[in-house]
């Protein structure tokens, strides 16, 4: 897929093709490490593909050292608390959690601390057989601060995640598809190409139904159940107003290939 650089080089950028926009994070020098600079643009970026139609799907990927080997430490180091608390990256850390639209994060190399909760805050990890996750913020003196404690723990469960956070030992790409942490593990070489397959699929699906059952998967982790299913039912309903509902219906009874709109 053709690349452009964006207005800054931390993240690379390619032109939308079968409905799939791919964000590769671009800081190879340091594994990616995640400035203030690159999750601005990461942000930005994704503002503008959630406002635009050609985009139905969102691939993240890094390069085959690295996702992101976590928060840039050179600029954390000479933080205070109060800067940490007042920090604006929180607010984009949040709004690239509340993408609209489904974003699959393609994982080669390392995964780690704040790349690791970059990549859970995505809707499905793909991930090549070489990646490697961590919450490796142990070693520094601190916790992982974007997610780790909380998502790490509802994806793969208690014990692992103490395991991870309270060692910073890291895990690889088989037992995090054990674990229940990614969905599938490629070949190193094939984890970007299988990630945009998967997006170019998702995004000949019903776009509102898509936004939908994302949501409503979403809550799972948010709501309890009796909320989470009233929210499902909810969504279920609003789909029958759509009209990718009818030609979704119509396509199947006439045996043809249905032709979704987005409306
Ligand atoms: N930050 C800055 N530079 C990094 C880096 C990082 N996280 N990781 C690697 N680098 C740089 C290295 O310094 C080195 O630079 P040069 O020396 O070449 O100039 C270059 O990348 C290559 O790294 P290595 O030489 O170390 O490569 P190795 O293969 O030997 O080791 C490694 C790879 C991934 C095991 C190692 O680099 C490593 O341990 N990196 C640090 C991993 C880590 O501790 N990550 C967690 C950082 S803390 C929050 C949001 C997010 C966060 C917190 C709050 N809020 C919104 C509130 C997240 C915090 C974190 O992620």
């Amino acid at each position: 897929m053709a690349e452009k650089p964006a207005e800054s080089s931390d993240i690379l950028v390619s032109t939308p093709r079968d409905g799939v926009l791919l964000i590769t994070l671009n800081r190879p020098k340091v594994l990616n490490a995640l400035r203030s600079k690159l999750i601005g643009e990461v942000r930005a970026e994704l503002e503008r593909a959630a406002e635009d139609e050609a985009v139905r799907a969102v691939v993240v990927t890094g390069n085959e050292r690295a996702f992101a080997a976590g928060a840039d430490i050179t600029e954390m180091k000479d933080k205070s608390a109060v800067e940490v608390l007042t920090d604006t990256r929180l607010a984009a850390w949040q709004a690239i959690g509340g993408f609209p639209k489904p974003i699959i994060a393609a994982v080669n190399g390392y995964c780690l601390g704040g790349g690791c909760e970059l990549a859970m805050s995505m809707d499905i990890i793909v991930a090549g057989e070489d990646a490697r996750f961590g919450q490796p913020e142990i070693n520094l003196g601190i916790i992982p601060g974007a997610g780790g404690t909380q998502r790490l723990s509802r994806n793969v469960g208690k014990s692992l995640a103490m395991k991870m956070v309270l060692s910073g030992e890291m895990m690889r790409a088989r037992d995090a598809l054990a674990a229940g942490l990614i969905a599938e593990v490629v070949p190193p070489e094939l984890t970007v190409e299988r990630a945009l397959e998967l997006a170019a699929l998702i995004a000949t699906k019903p776009p509102i139904a898509v936004r939908l059952a994302k949501a409503s998967v979403a809550q799972s982790y948010e709501l309890p159940l009796q909320q989470a299913l009233d929210y499902e039912r909810k969504a279920f309903a609003l789909c029958f107003a759509t009209e990718d509902r009818l030609e979704g219906v119509s396509a199947f009874i006439e045996k043809r290939k249905p032709s979704f709109k987005g409306r």
